[in-house]
């Protein structure tokens, strides 16, 4: 049976725009391609540009064990992020316009040369950086508790909800990203540490994997793109008045606060 792309699109896009929920897209679809899912997602994305937003960088997921342990999905993948999901630091995340809400570490590459090819490796990334920042990053997957396959989340943009970049931008020739160390908190208690090896080995490996991945659809990225090389360590849920911070060894801190209803004090 063929894959109604657009009908599938529709009932992605709507679920984000109404903070719904969906049942995974192979329940009815077990024969859903991988490249049906990436069609499916630049569907979804096509409809958010349509509404005025506009693609500012990419997302990576599932780059690190923890992240796919988590998930129990054990591939990475890529998605779309757009400027309507820039929050700027200090901003708190208004939690009545997200759905399921859950936060990940991410370092972040800003390029400031296009990047594309089918040879691009860790070190035309390296080069073609204009800098690195620490992120975090909202997801926010329109599958119920995040059950999900690697088609149905590639198709659902990657999880994407939110993302945040921090710290201190540096020159990615002063470190070493492998080594850059990462300890996560929430409200002050240690939820995860990590280091930049945790994503495919090294984060530029992971964006430039992304590059070729691109190269195999006939796209690429375009220098100014904001690239997330995805979660070090497993998300975090959060909830009205959590704070969760990322402290990276010498790109500085990343916060973000949540705000939304009291939730009921627990009986
Ligand atoms: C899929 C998106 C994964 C990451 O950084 O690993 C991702 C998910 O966990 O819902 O963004
Ligand atoms: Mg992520």
């Amino acid at each position: 049976m063929s894959i109604p792309v657009e009908d599938l699109a529709d009932r992605l896009y709507r679920a984000a725009r109404r903070t719904e929920l969906v049942d995974p897209l192979t329940d009815e679809h077990p024969d859903l391609t991988m490249e049906a899912a990436y069609e499916i997602q630049d569907a979804v994305v096509a409809r958010y540009e349509a509404d005025g937003d506009a693609v500012v960088g990419a997302k990576l997921g599932l780059t690190s064990r923890a992240k796919q342990r988590d998930v129990g999905v054990h591939e990475p993948l890529y998605g779309w992020l757009t400027a309507s999901l820039d929050l700027d630091p200090g901003t708190p995340l208004d939690l009545s316009a997200v759905g399921q809400p859950r936060v990940e570490p991410e370092i972040a590459f800003r390029l400031g040369e296009d990047l594309e090819g089918a040879h691009v490796n860790a070190v035309r990334v390296l080069a073609a950086t204009e800098w690195v920042a620490p992120s975090l990053e909202v997801l926010d997957s329109r599958y119920c508790d995040y059950r999900f396959t690697l088609v149905d989340v590639v198709a659902d943009n990657a999880s994407s909800g939110r993302y945040l970049v921090g710290g201190v931008p540096r020159d990615p020739a002063e470190l070493d990203l492998r080594l850059v160390g990462c300890v996560l908190e929430r409200n002050g208690v240690l939820e995860a540490t990590a280091a930049g090896a945790a994503c495919l080995g090294h984060p530029a490996t992971a964006v430039a994997w992304l590059a070729r991945a691109l190269a195999a659809r006939g796209t690429g990225l375009a220098a100014g793109s904001v690239v997330i090389s995805g979660g070090l360590t497993a998300a975090v849920a959060v909830g009205p008045g959590d704070v969760v911070t990322a402290d990276f060894d010498r790109l500085g801190s990343v916060e973000l606060a949540c705000r939304g209803p009291v939730e009921q004090a627990a009986v």
